[in-house]
């Protein structure tokens, strides 16, 4: 276990934002997004970038260990005037910097006055007709890591986390959109076909490595979540081809585009 007790994680949290205010000049963000494997372009659509931070220099935030994450946070304006907060520095459970950490960027939004966000992800699918490039909205989580983001005492009901409101709205803009349970493993190596198995029978739809533990810290700050997985691959056991790293990017990178106006078009609307 981290030894997680020397610093407030609200008041890190409440330092990043300030520093995140002073370098922006924006006091105050609507939006934050968390762009995980596969959906980094959707920055670029979604308006103007109008500040770009290294991640490294702002309190609490570390420079990314995965190939195909980004090591800096930006401010965007949107087309109809909301400002967007794109954290590209999502740090996961398995990097064992013990859960403060993988929920600083979340707290940092809330603190930034963030009342949306959007967590995206990359993902291994449970659903066969889920080709691998396929963009899913997530409807609930099982959060399989065994940790939670809160301390004490603290009873947060997450019914309805993932908003309803916000799902209709992405099915607004594109309504062959599929939803699904997401489950979040502690990774970092893929599941067994055995544990994918057991994923699917307790009700998962979709495995991956983030955002049930983001999710909860969002919540408990009062913001309203939207999540969005792209499966990258189908689950291993699933199809009969093993899983690679090299897949998951490739998958991402096919479906970049399409993904990432579909992002643009739900947040342009939000
Ligand atoms: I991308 O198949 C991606 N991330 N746990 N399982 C888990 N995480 C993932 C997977 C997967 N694909």
């Amino acid at each position: 276990m981290i030894d997680q007790s020397s610093t407030d994680p609200f008041a890190l949290a409440r330092d990043a934002a300030d520093h995140i205010a002073q370098q922006t000049s924006v006091a105050s963000h609507d939006i934050a997004l968390v762009l995980g494997s596969g959906w980094g372009e959707a920055a670029e659509l979604i308006g103007e970038t109008t500040h770009t931070l290294q991640a490294t220099d702002i309190p609490g935030f570390a420079a990314p260990a995965v190939e195909g994450h980004v090591g800096t946070v930006r401010s965007i304006l949107t087309p109809a005037g909301k400002r967007a907060l794109v954290l590209g520095a999502r740090t996961h459970y398995y990097e064992g910097r013990g859960v403060r950490a993988v929920v600083h960027g979340v707290r940092t939004a809330a603190a930034a006055g963030v009342k949306t966000l959007v967590l995206t992800n990359g993902c291994g699918g449970l659903q066969e007709q889920w080709a691998p490039g396929t963009p899913v909205l997530i409807s609930d989580h099982l959060n399989l890591t065994a940790a939670s983001p809160l301390e004490g005492a603290t009873f947060v009901d997450l019914t309805d986390l993932y908003s309803p409101r916000l799902r209709n709205l992405a099915r607004e803009v594109d309504p062959t959109l599929d939803e699904g349970v997401y489950a979040q493993f502690t990774g970092p190596h893929y599941e067994t076909p055995a544990e994918v198995q057991y994923a699917k029978r307790i009700g998962a739809d979709l495995v991956g490595m983030s955002t049930a533990l983001e999710a909860i810290a969002a919540r408990h700050a009062g913001m309203e979540v939207f999540g969005m997985s792209l499966v990258t691959n189908l689950a291993a056991g699933i199809s009969p081809i093993p899983l690679s790293h090299a897949e998951v990017l490739e998958a991402g990178q096919a479906a970049g585009p399409r993904i990432s106006r579909l992002l643009a078009d739900i947040i342009g609307r939000l």
